[in-house]
């Protein structure tokens, strides 16, 4: 299977996941701005034009972070990656999923994009403030939770770890300081120390 990838994009969170499992995998980078790649035009391999994308070996491409995320994990269902199905720690994971694909990754994206979104500057200022009022928000719950807890599941070091740890990494980019929530930057320590997490940082040349 193939998959396309920024470098240090929402991709990097099943990406890392298949390092975890330890699957063959090749990976192809994505030129988002010109939404091309190797292969071409990277709207026909997706239309939405996003990544990540994961080429199967059937052919089919499946989309979006945390379903890809979910499928890898099931591609070996000894992994605890994944709580098994009819398990609540599975709910549990995968409302983690659901709030850091909806409410916190969604909540970095207009950073990102803002300067294409407004160009007037008191604008943006004001829109910037409100909008880290808000993102704030949103990781500081997760802060909470992770207190007293290695991983967002407790013990176990799950599916929506990865994609947290891919998100905050962002923090460096819009001036926000992960290290005002103690919580979450020992977290991010911890799960950057992972060998599966070192393979894939440095196969997209982030180490
Ligand atoms: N709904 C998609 C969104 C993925 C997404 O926002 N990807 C970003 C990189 S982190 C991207 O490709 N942005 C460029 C674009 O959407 O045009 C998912 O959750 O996987």
């Amino acid at each position: 299977m193939k998959l396309f990838y920024k470098a240090g994009a929402c991709s990097l969170a099943a990406h890392i996941v298949m390092a975890e499992l330890n699957m063959a995998y090749e990976l192809e980078a994505v030129d988002l701005q010109n939404k091309t790649c190797i292969s071409g035009d990277f709207y026909k391999i997706n239309a939405k034009g996003s990544v990540p994308a994961l080429l199967m070996d059937s052919g089919e491409v499946l989309t979006e972070c945390a379903v890809i995320s979910q499928y890898l994990a099931d591609q070996n269902i000894e992994s605890t990656l994944l709580p098994k199905l009819g398990t609540i720690d599975r709910y549990r994971c995968l409302e983690w999923m659901n709030y850091i694909a909806t409410d916190i990754h969604k909540n970095f994206g207009p950073f990102f994009s803002l300067d294409r979104m407004m160009k007037n500057t008191e604008g943006k200022n004001e829109f910037k403030t409100s909008a880290m009022e808000l993102l704030k928000n949103k990781i500081a719950y997760a802060s909470e939770k992770l207190a007293g807890n290695d991983y967002l599941l407790g013990k176990d070091y799950t599916i929506a770890d990865a994609y947290l740890f891919t998100c905050l990494g962002w923090g460096k980019y819009i001036g926000l300081d992960i290290g005002q929530w103690p919580n979450l930057a020992a977290h991010l320590e911890r799960v950057s120390q992972r060998p599966a997490v070192l393979r894939a940082l440095k196969e997209e040349g982030l180490l």
